[in-house]
This record gives structure tokens, C-alpha cells and sequence, in this order.
């Protein structure tokens, strides 16, 4: 019979056995209910003579995730998940955990407590605290090194790294892996280690038998370059030096005290509206979640070049067949070229198998023609970036495709409505606005047509989840959101260029800020020619100062195309390592020149504020517009498209922590020193100013 002990929590007792099952859904986190019931179930457990063994199991799709990140940053109520842990790690009988789904965070604390751990074949097993900004905070960088060493724990707990349950048997972290009916699989288990007359274990009885220290200088090493600017990272890394070193009751305090001093800090703050961000940008006003995304397994995607061949490796990578569909055979010839040196890397990488490649290049087809596209479900078109020329392609598909079938374009800043209005079946026509390289760049903005309906919507952002990527919608507007504010970026820092800056302090400003790389370095590995060919297409609504700053102009003239030739704005040797050069000087000066400009000295603080001011003025205008759904879905657009520090919670998190008060007076300050026309704060700023309020309340 089962007994609930609380609203998320029963028993039933199985002959000798109890079994704790938790029913907390979505993800069964360790709410302030599941941590009751798990108490109340302990108690049970211990007062019961009768029953000699106790397993922890969840319904629902997983194991528990963790702590509820709901309850963070307010006030906890007993029991906290630490004294439940020491429970059931100063139980008197075994308890066995048995884990299905994902054993995460705080989950699997509660399981490293346990003295067994079972799992499905398919479970994993992380502490990912890290990725929200702070570290496990009951005994789980304690318990973990202890049981299966020192260095295997060391990348779990400071890269937040999952394993696999093959991964976890072998390396001692669970007991058993059961293919089976997991429940049934558990209670035979524990019924088999009691008659064998096993005893209670307890990983924190365990010893480190000695630990080397260049270990861990070697991992704080690793961490610097891989997570650069995270302190969570470097402070997991501590945490499990001094695990090694503690007697375990020692350091459980200071554990815990590092988790919740790291839970006040800026960063977690910053990554914990992240996690939340990029599950909000998921839900799409008027979709709701009743409707059911179409199948789709086969995609035309219409265009050879560099975005069509990105995209195509995607969709083969994640399961689909493709048609590639192009002009000429040289241009096919091309791709497949392109398409097989991406997979030739991967097999060299060793992160693909010569017969998953086979596979997936079985699903390709190269064609000319658009005949036989009556099985496909969805086209991409990623053709020349000119209307003529994608209505034309739109008119061919109509007439290939089946009526039901979705047309999405990868334009990144043609109207959207204009192609629909080219095509039959406007109610089937999107955006899918991938990034280059698209097969590595994860973010996809998904572009909502006026006529677009919620299951077209919703199909084309299961398809880019299933791709792999972060999905967010946008709504019409030239060069949509990532574009859009990257343009205002790239003005300034080309004003600033031309105003006395250099491309070497610009880069190091923004590269300090925390961007991975700067925008002029980033301009010689993309390629000046394509840096010029963007400017060439916007110059038309440019205004007359930027068709003036023509500084990228004067570096191709001057056959500085970037990393590929050798120079742009830097010089590179033959290992394409940078060094300044005086020939960029003086053709900036010589800019200057030519336009009786006078350099000045320009502050790193100056760079700062008009480059990412001008990106902050230019959402709230999108915002206005509609364009982005919310704050926070830029937040996920900037961070996953151009590396905006995740860390500071993207560019309008950032901003409310600076406050939309100082930086509308330094956009009217840089109103006066630029001109009104770059700087005048939105109508949405200045409200948001004058109410004392910033993008997120
Ligand atoms: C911790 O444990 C600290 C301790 O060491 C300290 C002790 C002192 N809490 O991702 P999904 C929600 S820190 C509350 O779309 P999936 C999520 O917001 C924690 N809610 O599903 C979403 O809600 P909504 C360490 C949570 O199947 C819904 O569940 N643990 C939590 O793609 C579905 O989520 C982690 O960091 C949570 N812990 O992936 C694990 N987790 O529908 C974080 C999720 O309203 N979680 N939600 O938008 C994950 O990695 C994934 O959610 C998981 C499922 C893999 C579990």
C-alpha cells in the first residue's frame, strides 16, 4: 500500500523493503515538499524494524535535478537539503538510489550519500553547479573525489562535465546498471546485497590516499584559459584541493559556505537569469504548448554556398536526409567538397566514427533539379542575399514542395512578408537565420512572418532544437536582432577609429570586457572582403559620416583581406599568430587626412560606453518595435551569437546592474560629442530613466 508522506513524496513497503518515490514534475527537484517527504520517509525507514533496506526513486522523466533553483535568493525553510544528506548518510541501513534520467546538482548529492547507486542504461550523472555560478553545497565535492578519484571528480565539479552510465560504472560511481523495469531491478538488488549481508557504505568514510598539488595548478591553469573571466571554475578547483586534504566532517562547513557565498555573487546571479532566459525564449507568445510541431526528416536546402553547406552538415549530424539543391555541378562539386573536409576533420578530431560518416553522407543528395521534392517536409533557402533572386526560388518551390510543406529563409535582412508574398503558401513561409559557420554557431533566430501559424512556428523550433541549437524568435525588422545591434557596434568602433583609437586598444577594451575576441581581430578571421561586401550592401541607408569612415575600403584596396592574406587590421605570420603594423597606421591616418580629422586621445572607458551603449540604445528600439519578445530573449541572442559573457547575464541584464539612469546620461553625453542621430536615447530608455526602472522591472 503507498503512503504519501507529503504532496510530493510516498512509500510503500515491499516485503522488507521500502521504497521512497518522488513525484515532483517537471524535473523533480528538491523542493522544500521533496525535501520533507524524503525526511519524513528516513524517519519511517529508521523507526521500522520490519524493513531492512530503502530505495530513492522519482516518477516522471528523471532522477532529481537538483536543488530548485526556484527557491534561490529566498528565504529556505527546513529541513535543508544538507541535513537531509547527512541523514541518509548516518543511516543505520543501506539505501539504495536508483537513478533514471539525469542524477544532477543537489540529485546527485542525494545519491553519492546513498550507500548503492543504480541506474537505466541511458541515465547521466553531472554537478553542474558550476554552470549556474556556484559549487555543490552538500558534501558533493566531497563525496565525489572520494569515490572515484580525485581527477575524474575534478572535471565534473569544475567543468559541470556529464557522464554516461557506462562512463559511471567504470569509474566506480554506481553499482549496477539494470535494463529492465528500474523499481522491480531495485528491489531485487537490495535484496541480494542484505542476504549477502552487505554492510552500509559511506563514501565519506572513504580516504584520498595523497594528492599531488601540480594537479590541481595544472587544472587552475586549464580553467583561466577555458572559462576565462568565470569565477565559479577556479573556485571549484580550491574546493576539491581541499577536499583532498580535510577529514570530511571538517570540511562540510566551509563547503557549503563557499556555495552560499557563491549564490549571493553577481555572476551566479547573472548565469541563474540565463538558465531561466533560454527556457523562457522557448515559449512563443501565441503558440501555445497544445500545438504539435510537424514531422519533419527531410529538408531541401536550396543554395550551395558557405551558410546552404553549414546548414546542410547540421541537419545530416542531427538525423536527417537533405537535398542540396544548386545552380551548377561545379557549385555542387564544391560543396560536397566543403561538406566531406568538415567530416574529414571530425573523423581526425576522433569525434566521429568512418561509418557514422558514411551514414550521414548516405542522406545526401546533390542535385540541380527540383524535381522529387514531394517527400520533403521543409526547405531552407540560403541563396544570394537579393529579393529578385529568393522570390524566384520561393515561385520553384511552390510549385516542387507539397502544399503543406514549410518554406523558411536564412536571409538575414531582407523582409520576410515581401518573399512570402512571392509564394502560395504565405502560411507556411518563416525565417530560419542561421550564423556562420552553422554548423558549430548555436544560436538560430527564427523569424515570425506576418502570416506564419503557430504550428509552422513551432515546428521550425523543434527542428532547430533537434539541430542542436538555441532557438529564439524574432519578429520582421532589418537584420533582426543579433545584426541589427552588432551593426551599431561595428559603427562605433569604426568611428572611434577614425577619431584617434586604435584597432589594438578597441580590441583589448572589448576582449577585456569579456567578448572572446575583439572586433577587428574578428574582422581578419571572418575576412575584410566579406566585412566590405556588408558595408557595401547598407550603404545605401547609411548615414553620411559611416559612408565616409570607408577604413575597411582603404585595407582591401590595399589587398589587406585579413588572417587569409596575411594582413588586414593586423599582420600574421605563417601560424596566423597577430602583430601590429605600422601600414594600418598609416592608412587610418591617412583616412583622418584625407577628411581633416584630427586624432584625440581616446579613453578605454569612451570604447566601452559607445560600443555597447550604442547596442543597449539600439534593443530598447527593438524592444519598442517588438521585434524581440523580451529582454531576456537578447540576453539569449547576444550571448549565444556573439559571446556576450554569460557571466554578466547578457548586454539588458547588464544593463539594469548599470543602471538605465547612467547609461541614458551617457547616451546623451555621447549625444553631444557623436551626434544626436547615433546617440538619442529611445523613447523606451527614457521612460525606463525617468521611472527609476530598468528592462527587467
Ligand atoms: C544545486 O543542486 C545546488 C546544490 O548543490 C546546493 C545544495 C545546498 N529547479 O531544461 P528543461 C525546470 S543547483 C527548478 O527545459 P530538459 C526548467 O526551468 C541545481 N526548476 O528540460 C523548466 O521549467 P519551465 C543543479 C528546474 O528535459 C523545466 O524544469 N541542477 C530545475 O531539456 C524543464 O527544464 C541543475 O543545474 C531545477 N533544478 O532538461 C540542473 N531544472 O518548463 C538544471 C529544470 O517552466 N536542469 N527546471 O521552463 C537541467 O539541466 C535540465 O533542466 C534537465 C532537464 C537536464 C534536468
Amino acid at each position: 500500500m503507498t503512503e504519501l508522506l507529503t504532496q510530493t513524496v510516498s512509500i510503500a513497503v515491499h516485503g522488507d523493503i521500502l521504497v521512497a518515490t518522488t513525484d515532483n514534475p517537471p524535473v523533480n527537484a528538491l523542493s522544500h515538499s521533496v525535501r520533507a517527504g524524503l525526511g519524513d520517509a528516513i524517519a519511517t525507514f529508521e523507526s521500522n524494524d520490519s524493513v531492512r533496506a530503502m530505495i530513492l526513486i522519482c516518477a516522471g522523466r528523471t532522477f532529481f535535478a537538483g536543488a530548485d533553483i526556484r527557491e534561490f535568493g529566498k528565504p529556505m525553510h527546513d529541513p535543508l537539503l544538507g541535513e537531509i544528506i547527512a541523514r541518509l548518510d548516518g543511516c543505520s541501513k543501506p539505501i539504495i538510489a536508483a537513478i533514471h534520467g539525469t542524477a544532477l546538482g543537489g540529485g546527485l548529492e542525494v545519491a553519492l550519500a546513498c550507500s548503492y547507486r543504480v541506474a537505466a542504461p541511458a541515465a547521466k550523472f553531472g554537478l553542474p553547479e558550476v554552470k549556474l555560478g556556484i559549487l555543490p553545497g552538500a558534501g558533493g565535492s566531497l563525496r565525489l573525489p572520494r569515490l572515484i578519484g580525485v581527477e575524474a571528480a575534478l572535471s565534473m565539479i569544475s567543468e559541470g562535465r556529464q557522464v554516461s552510465a557506462a562512463e559511471a560504472i567504470r569509474n566506480g560511481l554506481i553499482d549496477a546498471i539494470f535494463e529492465g523495469d528500474l523499481k522491480d531491478e531495485a528491489i531485487g538488488f537490495a535484496r541480494r546485497i542484505i542476504d549477502a549481508g552487505a554492510h552500509i557504505r559511506r563514501a565519506s568514510d572513504l580516504f584520498i590516499p595523497s594528492y599531488d598539488p601540480a594537479l590541481f595548478e595544472a587544472a587552475r591553469a586549464s580553467m583561466r584559459k577555458k572559462f576565462r573571466g568565470f569565477v565559479a571554475p577556479q573556485k571549484a578547483v580550491d574546493l576539491v584541493e581541499m577536499a583532498a586534504r580535510m577529514p570530511f566532517a571538517e570540511a562540510c562547513e566551509p563547503e557549503y559556505a563557499t556555495c552560499k557565498e557563491l549564490l549571493g555573487s553577481p555572476q551566479s546571479k547573472a548565469l541563474r537569469h540565463m538558465f531561466v532566459a533560454e527556457r523562457e525564449a522557448l515559449k512563443i507568445g501565441g503558440v501555445s504548448t497544445d500545438v504539435v510541431p510537424r514531422d519533419v526528416r527531410k529538408v531541401a536546402v536550396v543554395g550551395p554556398g558557405t551558410m546552404g553547406r553549414g546548414i546542410t552538415v547540421c541537419l545530416l549530424d542531427a538525423g536527417l536526409s537533405v537535398v542540396l539543391i544548386g545552380l551548377s555541378d561545379e557549385g555542387l562539386s564544391k560543396a560536397q567538397n566543403a561538406i566531406a573536409k568538415i567530416y574529414d576533420s571530425a573523423l581526425k578530431r576522433g569525434s566521429l566514427s568512418a561509418d557514422e560518416m558514411e551514414r550521414r553522407l548516405s542522406r545526401l543528395t546533390l542535385t540541380q533539379s527540383y524535381n522529387g521534392l514531394a517527400d520533403v517536409d521543409l526547405a531552407i533557402e540560403a541563396v544570394t542575399e537579393d529579393i529578385a533572386v529568393k522570390a524566384e526560388v520561393f515561385r520553384k518551390l511552390d510549385n516542387a514542395l507539397r502544399d503543406d510543406a514549410i518554406v523558411a529563409t536564412n536571409t538575414s535582412f531582407l523582409d520576410i512578408d515581401e518573399l512570402a508574398r512571392a509564394s502560395r503558401r504565405p502560411q507556411n513561409v518563416a525565417g530560419m537565420h542561421f550564423f556562420n559557420p552553422a554548423h558549430v554557431m548555436k544560436l538560430v533566430e527564427n523569424v515570425r512572418a506576418s502570416h506564419s501559424t503557430p504550428d509552422v512556428l513551432a515546428t521550425i523550433t523543434t527542428l532547430a532544437r533537434k539541430l542542436g541549437k538555441m532557438p529564439v524568435m524574432v519578429g520582421r525588422s532589418e537584420g533582426f536582432v543579433a545584426n541589427r545591434m552588432l551593426s551599431k557596434r561595428t559603427r562605433e568602433a569604426q568611428f572611434l577609429l577614425e577619431e584617434g583609437a586604435t584597432p589594438a586598444q578597441i580590441d583589448r577594451v572589448l576582449s577585456g570586457f569579456g567578448f572572446p575576441i575583439g572586433p577587428f581581430a574578428l574582422a581578419d578571421l571572418a575576412g575584410m572582403d566579406i566585412m566590405a561586401a556588408a558595408r557595401a550592401t547598407r550603404l545605401p541607408r547609411m548615414s553620411e559620416r559611416e559612408k565616409r569612415c570607408n577604413i575597411v575600403d582603404r585595407l582591401v584596396a590595399a589587398g589587406r583581406l585579413g588572417q587569409k592574406t596575411g594582413a588586414g587590421y593586423y599582420r600574421y605570420d605563417a601560424k596566423r599568430t597577430a602583430s601590429l603594423d605600422p601600414e594600418v597606421d598609416a592608412i587610418i591616418e591617412s583616412h583622418r587626412r584625407d577628411n581633416g580629422i584630427v586624432a584625440r586621445v581616446i579613453t578605454d572607458e569612451e570604447i566601452l560606453e559607445r560600443c555597447l551603449y550604442a547596442m543597449i540604445n539600439e534593443a530598447a528600439k527593438i524592444l519598442e518595435e517588438g521585434a524581440a519578445a523580451r529582454p531576456g530573449d537578447i540576453d539569449v541572442i547576444w550571448t549565444n551569437g556573439f559571446g556576450f559573457p554569460t557571466y554578466l547575464g547578457g548586454p539588458m541584464f547588464h544593463a539594469d546592474r548599470i543602471g538605465v539612469r547612467t547609461i541614458k546620461a551617457a547616451l546623451d553625453h555621447y549625444s553631444t560629442l557623436v551626434g544626436r542621430e547615433y546617440f538619442q536615447p529611445t523613447a523606451l530608455i527614457e521612460r525606463l530613466a525617468t521611472e527609476g526602472k530598468g528592462f527587467y522591472g
